[in-house]
This record gives structure tokens, sequence and C-alpha cells, in this order.
């Protein structure tokens, strides 16, 4: 407790809010659009901090991970994305089985403990490449956790599977998956996905593989895409979307807010980069609304290592990892590295005054420094 910033919290207007942070009490929708609408960031960061030390103590967690993006040939092409092809354009790729062998083999001088796997939605690929990615990948590197596809490529391969949702999950973990990231969420409001991304499953489809993925006991992780035409409501209630399930399933592990990039897509015209305190507000609201999730991430990759360094001092907990060879932001025009060292990593925890820690997927501790 700190009188002064309490003080200036009454001040900014936020004492109300500031009394349910402390009871634990649920924000409600109300709360948030006040929480988004304030531009007094280190109030915003004060109250958030409140809930991040709660659940998380002074840790910052990041992990050895790897990230293969098996393939860009996709049927969606979502306007703000800049990673996705058609097949015949000079840029789609594909890789082969042996071909993500060897990514995997190039790396297993480090001691990664997850390889993170999304790619596009892809027109033919057989259901049997998927189980035989993820097998290859468990030969190549024993023991490793595979945190892979989304929700949205989990709906495409049931559908080239012939079989239901809840099948392909269960065969999929026969062959080697281990929980699926948070990506293709979006924004889920019909408007949002209907003027960026009318060919891709609806927000309650996404949803649904998830409370199936869920109810299988496969964990998994949430994102938003923010910084495009979604309006403060929208968030809202996307928030709200993902809250209302967890409190359901409790099957998320971390919610990623994802800073849009707007280089080289279709929508990113006349758009600019996310600022940094657009940057901070997404991660402190997403905090203070998703009182059920047990992290919050901020991905450097995305808004850069130093807001995600401050991040830890407004509400996030994770900084997620080592990544090596992104090409989903880097293609629409990110210019931070393809991967950072875990001295720089815990280098930005320690000096954001948090104390290290190495996790596996599951948030197990592996080392604290
Ligand atoms: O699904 C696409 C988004 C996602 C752009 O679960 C873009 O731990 C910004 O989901 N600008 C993929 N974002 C990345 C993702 C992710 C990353 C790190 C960790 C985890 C996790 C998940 O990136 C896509 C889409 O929502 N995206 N295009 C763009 N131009």
């Amino acid at each position: 407790m700190n009188a002064y910033m309490d003080a200036h919290i009454e001040q900014a207007g936020l004492g109300p809010i500031l009394e349910k942070v402390r009871a634990g009490k649920r924000l409600d929708l109300h709360d948030g659009a006040q929480l988004y609408g304030h531009s007094d960031i280190l109030a915003l960061g004060y109250l958030a901090n409140i809930v991040r030390e709660r659940i998380n103590g002074d840790k910052a967690y990041f992990i050895y991970n790897q990230h293969i993006n098996y393939s860009n040939i996709c049927i969606n092409l979502c306007k703000f994305c800049a990673f996705g092809r058609k097949r015949e354009d000079a840029l789609a790729y594909e890789m082969s089985i042996e071909e993500i062998r060897h990514k995997v083999r190039e790396r297993l001088d480090e001691p990664i403990t997850e390889v993170h796997v999304v790619g596009g939605v892809h027109p033919d690929l057989p259901f049997a490449y998927y189980t035989d990615m993820l097998r290859a990948i468990h030969e190549e590197r024993p023991g490793v956790h595979i945190q892979a596809f989304t929700c949205v490529e989990i709906h495409h391969l049931a559908k080239i599977a012939g079989k239901p949702v809840d099948t392909t999950l269960n065969l999929l973990m026969e062959a080697g998956l281990g929980s699926m990231p948070g990506g293709g969420a979006e924004v889920f409001s019909p408007r949002i996905r209907q003027l960026t991304c009318a060919d891709k499953i609806s927000g309650e489809e996404w949803l649904q593989v998830a409370k199936t993925a869920h109810n299988l006991g496969l964990k998994t992780n949430a994102t938003m895409l923010y910084g495009h035409i979604e309006s403060i409501e929208e968030r809202l209630d996307h928030l709200d979307a993902l809250r209302r399930l967890q409190d359901e399933s409790g099957g998320f592990l971390a919610f990623i807010p994802l800073a849009f990039h707007p280089k080289n897509t279709e929508l990113g015209v006349g758009h600019s980069n996310t600022t940094g305190i657009n940057d901070l507000k997404n991660i402190a609201v997403s905090r203070l609304m998703l009182d059920n999730f047990p992290h919050i991430k901020a991905y450097w990759v995305m808004i850069g290592p130093k807001i995600a360094q401050i991040a830890l001092a407004f509400g996030a907990d994770d900084l997620d990892g080592t990544v090596t060879e992104e090409r989903i932001t880097h293609m629409a025009g990110a210019e931070t590295e393809q991967a950072l060292g875990h001295k720089t990593l815990i280098r930005l925890i320690q000096e954001a005054g948090r104390q290290p820690v190495q996790r596996d997927t599951l948030y197990n501790v592996l080392e604290e420094y």
C-alpha cells in the first residue's frame, strides 16, 4: 500500500476501482471502459500491479523456446496479416517434415523446452502431415513440450480429418501435442471479423474449440490483436468472453495482447504502429479485467524488449521466451530481433526489479535466478 499513490488514484477519479481491486472484486465492463479511457498510465499501472503481485508476486517468467512456422500458405488471407500467402505467391513456402526435423536438429545444443508451431490455414496438406510433424519433433528432441496449432488451425484440421474437434484433438495429443497457443482470436466482434478476416472462423467458433480443448485437459493461451479498427467496447467484449470461458473451464494459461503491425498488410494502409502507452494500457487493462487468468504475457517480439520490460510493472509477469526465427510479426515490419538470449531476458527482468524464473510451458519452475 502506498498512501501517496492511493491519493493520486483518488484524485484521478479511480478510487472506486481501487477499492474493488483491493477487495479482489471483479471489475465490470463500465470499469474497463473507464480504465481504457483514462490517460494516467501510472495510475493504471499501479492498479494492475496490485493484481499482478497478488497472483504472481515478484516473479517474471521466461521460457527457452523455438518457433517453427511450418507454412505461410493460407486460405483465410486476413487483412491484418502480412504472413499468409496464396499458394502461387512468390513468397509462399511450406516445410517438409524433413525440413522441420532439420530446424529442430539445428538447435539441439540449446536447452529448449518448448517448440511453438503455428502456420497458415493450408488448403491441402493432409491430416497425417500434422501428426507426422508432431512425432518427428518428438523424435528429434525427446521430452520437449510442443505447443502447436491455434484454435483456427484445429478447426481446419478437424475438417480435413473428417472428425469432430474433440476426436481430432485426441489424435493430435496421441501424436505429441502438449498445449495450444493463443493465436487466431483477433477480436471476437462479428463487425471486426467481417471487416478484417471474413473467411476466418467466428469468435464463437474460436471459443468453442478452446472450450473443447480445455474439457480434454489441454491448456491453451488466448490473444487479442489490438491497435487497428477495433473499438474500446469491442476490446472489452473480447476480454469478457475470455473471462467467462475461463470461469467455466479454467483451461487458459496466459493472455497475450498482440500489437498490430501494419506494414505489408491490407488493413495497414494509413495505420501507424501502436504507441508505448497503448501497449502498456492493453497489458494493464487485461491484467485488471482477466482476474481469473494466471498469466499476462508481454510478447517482446511485438512490443519490443524495452516496452516489454516496463510492462513488468504494468501487469505483465511473463516475457515469453528466446523465440528464434519469428516470421508472422517480422513479415509485418517488426524491427525487433529474431531471438533474444536468455542472458538478455534475465537482465531485462532483473533491471525491472523482478525475479527471473525460467519456466516450462505449463509454468512449472525450472530455475530461479
Ligand atoms: O494469430 C497476424 C497475429 C498471431 C499480425 O500463445 C499479427 O503464447 C500483429 O498468436 N501484427 C500469431 N499481430 C502470434 C500468436 C502468439 C505469439 C506469441 C505467443 C503466443 C502464445 C501466441 O499474430 C496471429 C494473429 O493474431 N498477427 N498478423 C500483424 N500484422
